[in-house]
């Protein structure tokens, strides 16, 4: 009836919890279960119909993970990973959602998350001091904490190309693929985007099409992942000595165990045939840690001049056709300043006569048309287009929700120039709200599953701390904040990584403010800082 409706809903207005959780993909189910441990009342809001995040939404065929799957999963139950065996060296995104299924069978997650809710508005009430969530079914919910698990690559980038809605075919994001299967089998398809999900996909949807269109902006840096089933002798390796893993892992600035061979040398004093001879046992072992073969890589143009010509020269050695061999070795910013991709017959992908790359720098895109895509030079006639495009990386999660902290602070305007965090875990001005790999912090230049451990553990023993010390609040000072933000961009700017238009400087999205949104000092500087905060009694924080 009305009146039991309207008394459902007053119960919901008053409703009262210690903790909200905004996401339910790797940081929002892990949060989940330990503040529950500490026995508080917890619930997670989840704007889709199941767990996984990252792993729920981008479903395009070739996607997987680019760090090792062994080491792209959970540390902290003994037997989650005793018991799950990973069938490859990089899991597929089925793999990965269906371990993170698993996880919140397992763990008996799923009773506090409530999907198929958005959080469109948090508003601190400095009184109660409280946040008032509102979702967009129109609930309120009252948390002491708010902690935002909303991903640092959740929001797609917004395409909105000249007559995209006359197009009369498919069109397709691989950041929100279908959950059906799509068979391209006899079709055409165009993809705009060469990132690492477009050069994920683009293989596997060249085996299927009639034939594929490319349209590249910007040529990536591809390493060969050299996947297949994981080694049993890897798999037993990890499961007997695992401490000794770990502690290679958090050891690592990047927060992943490298290989024997990587090199803390400098390239720019060895010798040219030392350089080549490293490059090539990096290449052909594989991954992200190509981007590690020299110690100045990052820091030093013309040390990664030589990582970016060794790439393009097996580029070259590969891909036949000298003019598509040219436009994928035309990149202009260093190698590693924006992500590496990981590949899987890329480049050879180009050899066969149902691909066809068309170099945007030569033939801009004019506008989509009712039969396909219209360039400078051409029409290409296509019956679906995929964007491959990315996301509003870091910041579009938060800012996509209406946060309002102290003194009807907005988030929005306070990080008009850009994000302003301390150790990108909280921001001034909002009381008791944390955010997981919020910018500032290393999250997207690591393995994303330390990063996210290490920062809800950091937020768990704060949660216990205030409760046993009997403070209310949590607060980042400005003082400790602004010295924070000095600090992340003194050490970007000590890099290469400010000279790329890349997404961790905003430069994918026109009108972002250009600011390096993350800690590029390394995961085991950035832990020893967060560790040390803590030792000082909060040191930068105000506790009321
Ligand atoms: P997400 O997984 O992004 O989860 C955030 C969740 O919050 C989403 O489910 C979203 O729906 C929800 N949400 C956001 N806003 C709201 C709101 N207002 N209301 C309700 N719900 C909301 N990292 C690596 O380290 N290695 C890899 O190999 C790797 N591969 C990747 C491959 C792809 C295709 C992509 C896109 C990213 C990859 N990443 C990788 C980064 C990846 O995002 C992280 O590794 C990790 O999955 C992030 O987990 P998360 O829980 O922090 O965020
Ligand atoms: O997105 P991207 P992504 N017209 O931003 C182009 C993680 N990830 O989804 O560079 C035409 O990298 C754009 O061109 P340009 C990983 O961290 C990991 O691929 O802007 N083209 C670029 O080529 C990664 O870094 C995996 O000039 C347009 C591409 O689209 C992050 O997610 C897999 C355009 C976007 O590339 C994002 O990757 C997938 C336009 N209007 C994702 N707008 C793994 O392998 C953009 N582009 C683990």
């Amino acid at each position: 009836s009305n009146l039991q409706e309207k008394l459902n809903q007053n119960d919901k207005s008053s409703e009262k919890i210690d903790v909200i959780i905004v996401g339910a993909g790797f940081s929002g189910l892990y949060m989940l279960y330990r503040v529950r441990e500490l026995g508080m009342t917890v619930r997670i809001i989840e704007a889709a119909d199941g767990v996984g995040g990252t792993w729920y939404w981008n479903r395009y065929p070739g996607a997987r993970c680019d760090i090792e799957s062994l080491q792209y999963s959970y540390s902290f139950s003994d037997t989650l990973r005793e018991e799950w065996h990973w069938s490859e060296r990089y899991a597929s995104q089925p793999e990965i959602l269906n371990y993170l299924n698993y996880v919140a069978d397992k763990f008996d997650l799923r009773k506090d998350i409530q999907f198929q809710t958005r959080v469109t508005t948090a508003n601190f009430d400095e009184t109660l001091s409280r946040w008032n969530i509102q979702t967009d079914n129109n609930e309120q919910i009252s948390a002491k904490f708010c902690i935002m698990a909303t991903g640092c690559l959740s929001v797609p980038k917004k395409i909105d190309l000249k007559g995209m809605d006359t197009f009369k075919g498919n069109i397709y994001y691989t950041s929100q693929w279908p959950h059906t299967s799509i068979n391209f089998t006899g079709q055409r398809v165009a993809v705009i985007g060469t990132g690492s999900s477009g050069i994920q996909s683009i293989p596997i949807i060249a085996q299927q099409a009639d034939h594929v269109y490319v349209f590249q902006q910007t040529p990536s840096f591809s390493i060969p992942a050299h996947n297949g089933p994981l080694d049993t002798k890897v798999e037993q390796s990890w499961k007997i000595n695992y401490d000794e893993h770990r502690r290679k892992v958090l050891g690592s600035s990047f927060g992943v165990e490298v290989n024997d061979m990587i090199s803390d040398k400098p390239a720019t004093t060895a010798t040219s045939e030392e350089q080549q001879e490293v490059y090539e046992t990096q290449w052909q072992i594989g991954g992200l840690t190509f981007i590690f073969s020299f110690n100045d890589l990052l820091f030093n143009k013309e040390a990664n001049i030589t990582a970016a010509d060794f790439v393009s020269s097996k580029i070259r050695a590969i891909v036949k056709d000298p003019m598509t061999a040219e436009s994928l070795t035309s990149q202009d910013y260093p190698i590693g300043c924006k992500r590496v991709c990981i590949d899987t017959n890329y480049y050879d992908t180009y050899n066969r006569n149902n691909v066809t790359l068309i170099n945007l720098r030569k033939e801009n895109i004019e506008e989509i048309t009712t039969i396909g895509i219209k360039t400078k030079n051409n029409i290409y006639q296509v019956d679906n287009i995929i964007f491959a495009t990315g996301f509003d990386a870091m910041t579009g999660a938060l800012l996509n929700i209406n946060i309002q902290g102290r003194s009807g602070n907005k988030l929005k305007e306070k990080w008009i120039k850009g994000p302003c965090t301390y150790l990108g875990i909280m921001t001034a001005d909002f009381p008791n709200l944390f955010m997981i790999t919020g910018p500032g912090s290393p999250s997207v230049l690591t393995n994303m599953i330390v990063s996210i451990e290490q920062h809800v553990e950091w937020i768990t023993e704060c949660l216990d701390y205030l409760r046993k010390h009997h403070y209310d609040s949590i607060e980042a000072t400005n003082e400790a904040e602004d010295a924070w933000v000095n600090q992340v961009n003194a050490i970007a700017n000590a890099t290469l990584f400010p000279t790329a238009n890349s997404w961790y400087m905003g430069a994918n999205i026109p009108g972002k403010p250009r600011v390096c949104m993350v800690y590029v000092g390394g995961f085991v500087a950035y832990h020893k800082i967060c560790q040390d905060i803590v030792a000082n009694g909060y040191e930068g924080f105000q506790l009321m």
